[in-house]
């Protein structure tokens, strides 16, 4: 199988931890790509052009971060990472997704810089995501120190991690998560000692 994702894309980095820490580097080999622009060879692999995507051995393609690494976990049919089924998954379920939408805030909004030059930019967007970070990072402030993000290992720890671990403070522009906000600051350290997540840290930026 082949897993294909860009160095720096927080989705790919959640596929490449599941890989490390479900011993799929050997079944699994990694072929970075680099995303974006018109005739990208990408596109005949993943036509949507996004990343991460898992090429089974049958050609199937599956692309989006969730089934990846769901799919990734349950391979060994011994799924470790993932909530359980029914009611007693709630509460992973619940802060699971709220680390993805601050993760795809914070992606829409470091879009605005990676890809539009200063002129074109949107004040309004850059805000709105500005806020609504800075909302959840007072959230996790709290949830950091409950059961689902201070046990074992899990999805819910992994999004969140994608979103703030190896982040500079002000990076985008603005995104303090750090400044009065301990708990997180331990919590993103501690994530740190996971060789996983150490392993699959995003290049710096220029
Ligand atoms: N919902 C998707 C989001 C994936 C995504 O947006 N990936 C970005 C990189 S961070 C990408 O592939 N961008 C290239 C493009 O939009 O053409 C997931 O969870 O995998």
């Amino acid at each position: 199988m082949k897993l294909y994702t860009s160095p720096t894309s927080p989705y790919g980095r959640m596929a490449r931890i599941v890989r490390l820490e479900k011993g799929l580097a050997d079944r699994i080999a990694l072929h970075p790509v680099k995303t974006r622009g018109a005739d990208n060879p990408y596109y005949a692999v993943n036509p949507s052009g996004r990343v991460p995507s898992l090429i089974l051995n049958d050609g199937a393609v599956l692309e989006d971060s969730t089934l990846v690494c769901w799919f990734m976990d349950h391979l060994d049919g011994a799924p470790t990472l993932h909530p359980p089924e029914g009611m007693a998954g709630l509460d992973h379920r619940r802060i699971e997704a709220t680390a993805r939408s601050m993760l795809d805030g914070l992606s829409l909004w470091g879009r605005e810089y990676l890809y539009r030059e200063a002129e074109i930019r949107s004040a309004t967007i850059i805000a709105h995501e500005q806020a609504r970070a800075l909302r959840l990072a007072d959230v996790f402030e709290k949830e950091v120190q409950g059961k689902v993000l201070s046990g074992p290992l899990n999805m819910a720890q992994i999004t969140l991690a994608c979103a703030l671990h190896g982040r500079v403070n002000d990076r985008p522009q603005g995104f303090r998560w750090q400044d009065g906000r301990p708990n997180l600051c331990a919590w993103a350290e501690r994530m740190g000692g996971y060789a996983s997540i150490v392993e699959t840290l995003p290049p710096p930026r220029n």
